[in-house]
């Protein structure tokens, strides 16, 4: 009898909320199913919950659909182990893990390493999956200090329109943004957007992974902490990662002459540990970057310059396109906003909409409310 209520107590310790509604089903007495049940969180949570009872002991760095390869802690050895996905972990073709997770090991019968469950996220950098029969999310890297944005000033040449998704991506995720400006060595002048940037407060980083410039400062950045390198394909963020730690052996392939773009020459997202405690993700290049929560509405506070200026807009929820007293579109006329920054926003407010992330849908499947003020709050720029 009283070992029966011990086990209900303790059973209602281990819920989470909602947790009848979503996995009625997939509930159990037993605490070896109870475990497994809750690791196999949606990913409309905002984070992936591991029970307490569990100490994450590895780290990943690669993996796929069903496998992953990590790294496991108290070893000195910086041995790279493969293990099994744990089916709970994975929702329909995809893994719901991502390099930068700490995540828990367990050994089967069999001696097989399989990973069990995933730690709470402080931090993580996440899109819009690209593949649309899986979960909406897919994250690129969990626990991450500082993402790298990484642009080059020709072949490929500079583009502003990624830079914003991404600074966008940082700021949602906690992660702090750096903009590393590559391949300086090719040209005299840069380009003059980059100003735009500058004004806005934002760290930049100038580099040639030919004069070596910049790549001590990067260094200097990554010490005891994670950063991830991200960008369009060709801009040298392997060539990158390379110069910061010349012994890692990565490929990078010249871009194509005829095009100017990179060839994809990084396929997998991968975690490289460095000699000064810190740890980079190398990933691979991306024509796109999607949104997988974002409210429209949101959208004005990750533009700070946008933002200031909307609060004196006659509606509340103006969408800077066609309403009347749009204090936003006469500062864009008068100069005071980027003309580049706002057809940025348009366009991705547009994409936004298109990808069927309206606020209704948002409130249906209960993504909504996002508090704004708390994202303004934590607002990195100036
Ligand atoms: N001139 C010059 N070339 C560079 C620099 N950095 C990289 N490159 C060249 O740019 C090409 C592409 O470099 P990668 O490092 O493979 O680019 P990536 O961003 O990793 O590309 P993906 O893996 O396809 O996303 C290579 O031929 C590099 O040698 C640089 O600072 N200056
Ligand atoms: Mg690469
Ligand atoms: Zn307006």
């Amino acid at each position: 009898m009283k070992k029966k209520k011990l086990e209900k107590s303790k059973r209602s310790e281990n819920r989470i909320k909602n947790w009848e509604n979503r996995y009625d089903e997939s509930y159990s007495k037993d605490p070896f199913r109870l475990r497994r049940a809750e690791v196999h969180l949606p990913e409309n949570l905002p984070e992936i919950y591991l029970p307490e009872t569990f100490e994450p002991n590895a780290t990943v760095v690669s993996h796929s659909k069903k496998w992953a390869f990590v790294l496991l802690d108290n070893t000195t050895e910086q041995k790279e182990i493969l293990c099994k996905i744990d089916e709970h972990l994975r929702e329909k073709d995809s893994s719901l893990i991502a390099p930068g997770d700490r995540v828990f090991i367990e050994y089967e019968e069999n001696g097989e390493p399989i990973i069990r469950g995933i730690a709470e996220r402080k931090s993580k950098l996440s899109r819009l999956s690209v593949d649309r029969e899986g979960p909406p999310e897919q994250v690129i890297s969990a626990n991450v200090d500082i993402l790298f944005i990484v642009a080059s000033v020709k072949q490929p040449p500079f583009k502003a329109g990624l830079i914003d998704r991404f600074l966008i991506v940082a700021e949602n995720g906690n992660v702090e943004p750096v903009i590393v400006i590559n391949k300086i060595d090719i040209v005299d002048t840069l380009p003059e957007e980059i100003n735009i940037y500058k004004n806005l407060g934002l760290k930049i980083v100038y580099t040639s992974c030919i004069t070596k410039q910049g790549i001590e400062e990067l260094v200097d950045l990554l010490q005891n902490k994670v950063g991830v390198l991200a960008g369009h394909s060709g801009v040298g963020k392997t060539s990158l990662l390379k110069c910061i730690c010349p012994e890692i052996n990565a490929l990078t392939l010249e871009i194509s002459q005829k095009t100017e773009k990179g060839r994809h020459a990084t396929t997998n997202t991968h975690l490289y540990c460095l000699p000064n405690g810190g740890k980079l993700i190398d990933t691979p290049g991306i024509r796109s970057l999607g949104f997988w929560d974002m409210d429209p509405r949101s959208l004005d506070y990750y533009f700070p310059e946008i933002s200031k200026f909307a609060e004196m807009c006659r509606f509340n929820d103006c969408s800077h396109i066609h309403e009347p007293d749009c204090e936003v579109r006469k500062a864009v006329k008068f100069g005071n906003i980027p003309i580049i920054r706002y057809e940025s926003y348009l366009r991705i407010r547009k994409s936004i909409e298109q990808d069927g992330i309206t606020p209704g849908r948002l409130r249906k499947e209960n993504i909504l409310p996002k508090d704004l003020s708390y994202i303004k709050k934590r607002n990195r720029f100036k």
